[in-house]
């Protein structure tokens, strides 16, 4: 060390001769007083996935749900809007124009005309290219060929043009199918319906295609990387926006672009409140930490929960009720076949958590399907192959400030579901094992 000395003395006499800031002075990587936080650092990184970006042709994706949609339709002319813009705001589109389009940007329109069940004809409509725009931010579509390749729609018109395509397109009487009360003019004697559109792109939305199951699995990966590294800040003394920030710096690092939803981390008596986002405690010895989270990756989000002991060992008393809260889950899964409703898993969880005693301290739905939104669309109907959903039993004991909310994230195959969130163990003896190896 004593030659290194000389060489920072040097190095900072030279900086101080100079009048520039002593650089040398600071630690170099693997050693000082960083040393250890860089280690934990790369143990950290070690463990997580690659995660690859999930790709498709888009234009022929969208085009084909387009055409699913036409044959569900049968008759008729859909008219879809998007969001809203808000300045400044990030920009992401509404889950069912998305669906049929993959185009993020707001305030545009899709007109469709559907007969027996084939498509007619299609426009989508996009503002004028405004050279203003673009200096402030960058390339967006705009009406021609360029975009028609681009989503695979097979007209575009300017935004300008939505009463006469639409008067066009209803010249014939037709059903004019909308998701909300349409904001255009209705020519006489069309009759609307707001009702059949919604519920046929949620059906298509229920049963996922391989894009979407890929998407799907990516965000489950991201999502459990970050409640492992989430481990290392659950700790006495620590806050629960600690834990917030490594689960969704994880998110963004890994890829994904938002949450699926607030951040819930409830530890102590926060731990029993199902929806607590607001993640302002310091946790403390003894307490159960709640972490329900979801990366959203390319608009599809995950739901994965995990109970861990604050202290990193389990009391006797929330083991005892972490295993009823895992048994539930577990009768739940195996019950879980192609064909079977997720009121039958319920009342199997439910039945066990009963007979355990804490019937009325179950206090949500066992589970829900997930996918573009976190409590996805398709309704009460049975499991179907390429479905994907959650299967979330939890005990709440206010009085004992104690919570356990166990939730994973399933694929519903021809053999039954498949796990998708097992990278992060829900085992308590695994889940201790990985917390002491933390400390
Ligand atoms: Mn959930």
């Amino acid at each position: 060390m004593a030659t290194r000395d000389l060489a920072l003395a040097a190095l900072l006499l030279g900086a101080l001769l100079l009048g520039t800031p002593p650089l040398a002075a600071q630690p170099a990587p693997g050693d000082g007083p960083l040393a250890g936080t860089l280690d934990a650092y790369r143990a950290v990184r070690a463990h997580e996935p690659e995660i690859d970006p999930v790709s498709v042709d888009m234009a022929a994706e969208t085009a084909a749900r387009r055409q699913r949609l036409a044959a569900t339709l049968g008759e008729g002319v859909i008219w879809v809007t998007a969001r809203d813009g808000a300045d400044l705001d990030r920009f992401f589109q509404d889950d069912n124009f998305y669906y049929l389009t993959a185009v993020d940007i707001p305030d545009i329109a899709l007109a469709m005309r559907v007969a027996g069940g084939e498509i007619e004809d299609e426009v989508l409509f996009l503002p004028a290219y405004d050279p203003r725009f673009t200096i402030w931010n960058g390339d967006r579509l705009f009406p021609g060929p360029d975009a028609e390749r681009a989503t695979g729609v097979r007209r575009t018109a300017e935004l300008g043009e939505v009463e006469s395509v639409l008067a066009e397109m209803l010249a014939t009487p037709a059903t004019l199918f909308t998701l909300d009360e349409p904001a255009v003019a209705v020519p006489d004697g069309i009759e609307t319906d707001q009702r059949e559109l919604r519920r046929a792109i949620a059906s298509l939305r229920l049963v996922k295609s391989d894009y979407e199951t890929r998407c799907l699995r990516t965000a489950v990966d991201i999502t459990c990387a970050a409640l492992r590294n989430a481990l290392f800040e659950v700790a006495p003394g620590n806050f629960e926006y600690q834990a917030q920030g490594a689960i969704e710096g994880t998110f963004l690092r890994l890829g994904a672009e938002r949450v699926g939803f607030a951040t819930i981390c409830g530890s102590g008596p926060n731990s029993v409140t199902l929806h607590y986002n607001a993640n302002r405690r310091r946790m403390e010895d003894g307490d159960l930490m709640v972490m329900d989270v979801g990366a959203k990756y390319q608009y599809y989000t995950a739901d994965v929960t995990r109970t861990v002991p604050v202290n990193g060992r389990f009391t006797e008393r929330q083991r005892e009720i972490y295993d009823i809260v895992l048994e539930a889950q577990r009768l739940a899964e195996a019950a879980a076949k192609p064909g079977v409703s997720m009121a039958e898993l319920d009342q199997i969880a439910r039945t066990y958590i009963t007979e355990q005693g804490y019937a009325k301290d179950f206090k949500h739905g066992l589970g829900h399907w997930i996918g573009m939104n976190v409590h996805d669309v398709g309704g009460r109907v049975p499991m179907e192959v390429g479905t994907l959903f959650t299967i979330e039993p939890g005990i709440y004991l206010t009085d004992e400030a104690l919570g356990v909310r166990i939730e994973d994230d399933y694929l519903m195959t021809e053999f039954g579901a498949v796990k998708l969130s097992a990278s992060v163990p829900s085992d308590p003896d695994a889940l201790q094992a990985l917390m002491a190896g933390l400390r």
